[in-house]
């Protein structure tokens, strides 16, 4: 396995190598549970366990799907896993941003995933087709300093595929936005485009979305458990029960998880102030007070990026975010129909609670 196509390079060899004494191996976690771990190496899949040092150690998080690890390996021994590199980027509700500060281990173990690139939301076009929850994922993805692409399924079901995907580019016009059909080899190279050698995907989307049907299309055959929605209510029976790292064949890696209930989604605005509310702070700081944090003398964010007390990539998030907002806004106030429409309700209510302070 080349790990290269699982997402290493040269900064995360750096990052390993300022620990390393040259005995331990990278590994990236495709599997978590409490105490086993299941890691990718250049070797191949190899489970390995997390000794009680390496979880005692706050600075270094619990390993989730996603993580890169350093790995002890010794000949007729188990593996062992004895630092986590820092992460990029986290889906969930602890966030990276927050790695200074010690977390507690409940805090620590919500992660959902580390390190993706593109969080791909899946969204059927069935009775699963909910703009509201769409925003929802959009803001766990932003939280996390991940970019998101949204993904509406099961078009053969849906007579009005192309004018829901325009409901749902107004939402995020930024975004990528297509409409498939995961039982279609057209919609599976689609795709297949956004997880290219080297990327990390994470599939989110509420149960019997079909992201499981999405991953087996593009592993080429039926490597995840899938089963059909509830007949009565249209829901998903919650099939996929773990997240999982999967590595697809001539592509990057990509990690499925199972449908999210309501509550971890409103995780994802906690994570948004999580992630932004310590911008806003900073932002109080800067020499002007319309500071777009770009490239403006005396940015107090730009120099925390600087010191290395903020994410370069949250920032980058951030301003996404704000694009995002900015283009809403401008719609919104020249059409006056659309006032009453409530899109980006929560997030727009939780970025106003952020700046309420200023
Ligand atoms: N008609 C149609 N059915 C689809 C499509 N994609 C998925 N399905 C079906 O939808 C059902 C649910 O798909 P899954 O892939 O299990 O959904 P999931 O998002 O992984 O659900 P959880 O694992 O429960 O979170 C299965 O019966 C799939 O065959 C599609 O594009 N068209
Ligand atoms: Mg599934
Ligand atoms: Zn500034």
């Amino acid at each position: 396995m080349k790990l290269e196509n699982l997402g290493w390079d040269e900064a995360w060899a750096m990052a390993l190598a300022s620990w390393d004494r040259g005995e331990w191996e990278p590994a990236r976690v495709s599997f978590a549970s409490r105490e086993r771990y299941r890691v990718l190496t250049e070797e191949g899949e190899l489970w390995a366990l997390l000794p009680g040092a390496a979880r005692l150690d706050a600075a270094s998080p619990m390993p989730a799907v996603g993580d890169w690890v350093a790995l002890e390996c010794a000949e007729g021994e188990t593996n062992r896993i004895r630092k986590v590199l820092p992460r990029r980027t986290t889906l969930g509700r602890a966030q990276a941003g927050e790695r200074k500060k010690e977390q507690p281990t409940a805090a620590r173990q919500q992660v959902m995933a580390a390190n993706v690139d593109v969080a791909i939301v899946v969204c059927g076009l069935d009775r699963d087709y909910n703009p509201r929850r769409i925003e929802r994922y959009l803001t766990l993805a932003w939280g996390g300093g991940v970019e998101p692409a949204i993904l509406l399924n099961k078009a053969d079901l849906c007579f009005d595929a192309d004018l829901k995907a325009e409901e749902v580019r107004a939402l995020a016009p930024a975004t990528t936005v297509e409409t498939l059909s995961a039982l279609d080899v057209a919609g599976i190279d689609m795709v297949r485009a956004l997880v290219p050698p080297g990327r990390t995907a994470c599939l989110l989307g509420s149960s019997g979305a079909g992201k499981s049907t999405i991953l087996n299309g593009l592993m080429g055959g039926e490597r995840q458990r899938t089963a059909e929605t509830s007949e009565t209510t249209g829901k998903g029976r919650h099939t996929t029960t773990h997240r999982e790292l999967l590595v697809i064949p001539g592509g990057g890696v990509m990690i499925d998880t199972p449908g999210l209930r309501e509550v971890a989604l409103i995780a994802g605005e906690e994570a948004l102030s999580a992630a932004f509310g310590s911008i806003a702070e900073l932002a109080q700081r800067c020499r002007f007070t319309d500071c777009s944090h770009t490239t403006e003398p005396g940015c107090a964010v730009l120099c925390a990026v600087e010191e290395g007390d903020l994410d370069a990539d949250r920032l980058e998030s951030f301003h996404r975010l704000g694009k995002e907002i900015a283009y809403h806004q401008a719609v919104e106030s020249t059409s006056p129909a659309r006032v009453e429409r409530d899109k980006w309700k929560s997030i727009k209510k939780e970025v106003r609670r952020i700046y309420k302070s200023r």
